[in-house]
């Protein structure tokens, strides 16, 4: 049989959450398709043979020539560009898309695009809840919650997308209203090449942007793109006039635009600097899309934060507890145990370790030795951090999270904090983070 390229045929290549959403987008729109997975069973293999018994689905090793016969691939941002059997198709001609891409070809209403290291789901969420406090149809998702392509629809009068730098790799022309990357430290390194390839990826982001909004506190977050294109900024300086930032009045910290003090910072509920760059970053991109300041400033006085975000979840003898199990790469950590460790009257008993996704843990040594009390490490890459945590704070190996939380107990003073901020995915001993901080929790509260 002769493979001939069809512009009519396009596969799906994974069959998870994006890969299911992108069926079920194709289906609605009649356009021929099929799908592939590397895995031999792939998580929503049941459902699709079971709602769309006549999609042809192939699982395994990816066929070259099978993908060469569609003119256009749509890769789950589980599967890496660079896969070599990508790479071949790609070379003879075949495009690679995702559903990101595809999402921005047919939305319809703005789109508020935020993507970097870490705090996109803090910031999406609030800029998702302060459109919706000034009464907009406003529809949350992307990395976060809901697949993408699930959200379209003609009523939506505003998208606000989380955006990993995996689906930035697929994505071509973003068109987003505004675009932000909020900030860039080490991650994903078992992916990426180097920083500079991550970095890269994440840029992505502001491909077609009409407005942006940077940090300017971190140079990396910085896009290149022409002077007059509106930028807005956030940071922990003093405001001006283009630029949401941090001033003091009557003798209070306050967050600011221009010459003007918003919201005492001790009226939000989520704590530490780097939450205050948090709201800042969603007051900007709040207000590149016209959100009136009063529903903004109530959303952030509400915002209690999102789970396994520096989360206390308990307090036994004077030791409070708290999970920061979304603490998945070191920048996340380093600002767990900075704001954290400056905030409390002792110091911090640090649960750290799992899977380091090839990162360099040596930033993490300073601030430890600074705050922490002892550290107790679990996991894949316990022994890669201890040699880059050095010996300046008793290092305490345990095999589970039980016996690190019964262990942290023993050793936490009156006054002291014990933090799991694990600057580590968690999927070598967890099903996932959420797992993770939720038998952290659990430990917690089968202490005595
Ligand atoms: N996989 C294969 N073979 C395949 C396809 C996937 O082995 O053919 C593996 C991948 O290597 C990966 C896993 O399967 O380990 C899942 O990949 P997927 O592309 O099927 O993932 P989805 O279920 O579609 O979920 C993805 C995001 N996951 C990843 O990027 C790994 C989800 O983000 C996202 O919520 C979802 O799309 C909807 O948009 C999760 C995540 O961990 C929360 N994201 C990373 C992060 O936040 O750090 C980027
Ligand atoms: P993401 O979706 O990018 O992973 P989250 O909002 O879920 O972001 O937060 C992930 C981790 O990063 C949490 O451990 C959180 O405490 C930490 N974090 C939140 N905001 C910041 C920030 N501005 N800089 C560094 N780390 C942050």
């Amino acid at each position: 049989m002769s493979l001939i390229a069809s512009d009519q045929f396009r596969i799906v290549v994974g069959l998870g959450k994006s890969g299911m959403s992108l069926v079920r987008f194709l289906a609605r729109q009649g356009l021929a398709f099929a799908v592939v997975d590397t895995r031999a069973n792939p998580p929503e293999l049941a459902t699709l043979r079971e709602q769309f018994p006549r999609v042809e689905v192939r699982c395994g090793e990816l066929d070259v020539d099978y993908l060469c016969r569609a003119s256009e691939l749509l890769v789950s941002p589980g599967l890496a560009i660079a896969t070599p059997a990508l790479q071949a198709a790609a070379a003879r001609g075949v495009k690679l898309s995702g559903d990101i891409d595809l999402f921005a070809r047919y939305a319809k209403a703005p789109i508020v695009a935020i993507t970097g290291s870490n705090a996109k789901s803090t910031v999406t969420t609030l800029v998702g809840e302060m459109a919706a406090a000034a009464g907009k149809k406003v529809a949350v998702g992307g990395n976060l919650g809901t697949p993408a392509l699930d959200l379209l629809s003609d009523e939506v009068e505003l998208y606000v997308l989380e955006l990993s730098s995996f689906q930035l790799e697929t994505t071509d022309q973003l068109n987003a209203e505004v675009a932000t990357c909020l900030n860039i430290s080490e991650d994903h390194m078992d992916r990426y090449a180097s920083l500079a390839a991550y970095h890269l990826a994440k840029h992505r982001i502001f491909r077609g942007a009409r407005q942006v909004v940077v940090n300017r506190d971190d140079a990396l977050s910085r896009p290149l793109v022409a002077d007059d294109l509106p930028c807005w900024w956030f940071g922990l300086g003093k405001p001006d006039f283009k630029r949401f930032g941090l001033l003091e009045e009557n003798g209070e910290k306050h967050l600011g635009f221009r010459f003007d003090a918003l919201l005492p910072v001790r009226e939000l509920k989520i704590r530490g600097a780097h939450n205050q760059a948090n709201a800042l970053a969603a007051l900007a991109l709040g207000h590149a899309v016209g959100l009136p300041m009063a529903p903004m400033l109530e959303t952030l006085k509400r915002f209690a934060g999102l789970p396994h975000r520096c989360q206390w979840v308990g307090e036994r003898n004077g030791v409070s507890y708290y999970d920061d199990s979304k603490a998945t790469n070191v920048g996340a950590a380093l600002a767990a145990i900075e704001g954290l460790g400056a905030d409390i009257a002792g110091k911090l008993v640090l649960l750290a370790g799992g899977d380091g996704k090839g990162a360099d843990f040596s930033a993490l040594a300073k601030p430890v030795a600074q705050f922490c009390r002892a550290v107790l490490l679990l996991g894949r890459d316990a022994e890669r951090l201890a040699a880059a945590l050095g010996d300046d704070v008793p290092l305490i190996r345990v095999q589970t999270l039980e016996e690190a939380v019964q262990r942290a107990a023993e050793l936490a003073r009156p006054g002291d904090a014990v933090l799991l901020s694990p600057a580590c995915a968690s999927l070598d001993m967890f099903k996932n983070f959420e797992e993770r901080g939720r038998l952290f929790a659990q430990a917690v509260e089968a202490l005595a």
